[in-house]
């Protein structure tokens, strides 16, 4: 059975997915193989630190981040699969919306395709189909080049969740199975501040679909918004967040901080566990 199903089924907590991030910006620039170096001790935290499932990415969706080629996305996320599989024994999600990107991935040992468009992209829907793996489907307005510059919604949750249920049919049409589909709103792409927090609120609503919600709040600058804090004085609201996606049914928490998530959700855990 894939692992990332295997987990879901088994573990009544909801899972830690850890942030790592393949992009040249995100380690010092030391040539190849020190960049390499740095992300598997990277790696090596995150699964120290109890991760259920490791989100590996190369390309940056920040809001207008520079767009980057099929082979730029290969060579920078394929080496890094191959390596963590060999090394650690965690479950592997590919960040990516391009179907090359998900083939050679999942090929490579990705166990799950994280897809921030929703498999919009051309042919990543079949691909996705045929690979037969966990996917998650985000919902973005817009696409991150455009996403943040006027936000509009008549009332988010409900357009969110719209959205959301018409790709699942997509994809259940496209012969995707239903234990294949993970669903996220998508915090801080295409939505303001008060969207944000609308989301998080009425996250429930979202559960209440019987699919594995996945939430990302970790760091995002919502919380920025809402503490005054630059991002990395932004782990008390992340947690923050985390526990409030968790409380409501959020399945996978998706963070850069995976220790002290952890303790949170232990907490939580143990009050859900109360006789
Ligand atoms: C999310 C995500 C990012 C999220 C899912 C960031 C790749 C921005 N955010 N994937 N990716 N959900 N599924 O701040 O919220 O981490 S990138």
């Amino acid at each position: 059975m894939n692992k990332v199903s295997q987990i879901l089924n088994h573990k009544n907590t909801p899972l830690i997915m850890g942030i790592l991030n393949i992009t040249p910006d995100s380690f010092s620039d030391g040539g190849q193989f020190l960049q390499s170096q740095q992300y598997l001790s990277k790696a090596e935290s995150i699964v120290m630190e109890g991760a259920d499932i490791i989100d590996i990415g190369g390309e940056s969706t920040r809001p207008g981040a520079k767009i980057i080629s099929v082979q730029e996305e290969i060579d920078r996320v394929i080496p890094a699969i191959e390596a963590i599989k060999t090394q650690f024994d965690i479950a592997i999600s590919i960040d990516t919306s391009k179907p090359e990107v998900m083939k050679l991935a999942v090929k490579a040992g990705a166990e799950m395709i994280n897809d921030v468009c929703g498999l919009r992209v051309s042919h990543a829907l079949e691909t996705a189909a045929e690979l037969a793996v966990p996917v998650c489907l985000m919902h973005m307005q817009g696409s991150p080049r455009t996403m943040q510059k006027k936000p509009f919604y008549y009332n988010v949750t409900e357009e969110v969740i719209a959205f959301l249920q018409d790709r699942v049919t997509t994809c259940l049409s496209q012969g995707m199975k239903k234990e294949n589909i993970i669903l996220d709103p998508g915090f801080g792409f295409g939505k303001s501040v008060q969207d944000n927090l609308t989301l998080l609120k009425n996250l429930n609503t979202l559960c209440a679909l019987n699919y594995p919600v996945l939430a990302g709040l970790s760091r995002k600058s919502m919380l920025g918004d809402i503490t005054g804090k630059k991002t990395e004085k932004r782990l008390p609201a992340s947690i923050s967040a985390a526990l409030l996606a968790a409380q409501q049914g959020a399945k996978i928490i998706r963070v850069h901080d995976v220790d002290e998530t952890s303790d949170a959700l232990k907490l939580l855990n143990a009050i859900q566990n109360l006789e």
